[in-house]
């Protein structure tokens, strides 16, 4: 089934998901990526997020195609611009940062990769990518050059989400900043949930698995994780045991 409608038909499910974030500047040989990828798949992890802010290498085509030849859980492209795009991938979050004002990030890069994406298969994916303000200033924002959404506005990160559905974003992600010191706060996540219908992911400082869970009790659909592994690897245990719990749950009771 294409993933868009697969995560549609989670959230229809009060099913959540996570996916684990590669940032292929961090990989110097794809083979180090095995404890990881093997830990993935023991815990049914859905989906590879592979991209950064600032890619500096050019070794995006050997990370995707070395997860791929390993195990299949399905890798998605989390691109900073339209030079990380590599057909190897499943599919794109196709991304707008729509809490910026930056022309360039809301349809000026959209331009430039529209006719690459024509010609290969990947799915692509409508995105409407927050931004959030999370402390100190994340590499994201500083490359993005936008100003993140203040981290108690609520209503402001709401109506945002709700302006990119209106113009038919299919995917809401809200975004700290990968190594946010402050994860998305949960009063914000419900905010955007009780807005938009769309699948909602949540990223950035997630680095236990009590953030992890306060934030898909918030409303989150889809969490991403992607610093905290390298620190601690066991984390994906922990979260994905209770995102199983949670899904086990929400079938018995459907
Ligand atoms: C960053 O949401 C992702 O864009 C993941 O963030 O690396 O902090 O987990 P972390």
């Amino acid at each position: 089934m294409a993933i868009l409608k697969s995560l549609e038909q989670s959230r229809g499910q009060g099913k959540k998901s996570i996916a684990v974030l590669v940032d292929p500047d961090k990989v110097d040989s794809p083979s180090e990526l095995d404890p990881l990828i093997r830990l993935a798949n023991e815990n049914c992890v859905d989906f590879f997020f592979v991209g950064g802010s600032l890619v500096t290498s050019t070794n995006l085509n050997e990370v995707i195609k070395h997860i791929k030849e390993n195990v299949s859980i399905p890798v998605i492209l989390f691109p900073g611009s339209s030079l990380q795009i590599d057909p190897s991938a499943d599919a794109i979050l196709f991304l707008s940062l729509i809490s910026g004002r930056n022309p360039d990030l809301l349809i000026g890069q959209h331009v430039i990769a529209a006719p690459i994406l024509r010609n290969n298969k990947m799915e692509v994916m409508p995105t409407g990518y927050l931004l959030v303000n999370s402390g100190k200033t994340t590499s994201v924002a500083y490359i993005s050059n936008t100003t993140p959404i203040p981290e108690d506005k609520y209503s402001l990160a709401a109506c945002t989400a709700l302006a990119g559905e209106m113009l038919g974003l299919r995917l809401i992600y809200l975004d700290a900043g990968s190594g946010a010191e402050r994860e998305i706060n949960p009063k914000m996540i419900s905010a955007v949930r009780k807005a938009v219908g769309v699948p909602l992911i949540v990223g950035g400082g997630i680095n236990t698995s009590r953030k992890a869970i306060t934030a898909l009790e918030a409303g989150a659909d889809l969490i991403v994780i992607g610093n905290a592994l390298e620190k601690d690897p066991n984390l994906l245990t922990e979260i994905a045991d209770k995102i199983y719990d949670w899904n086990q749950s929400v079938k018995s009771t459907g």
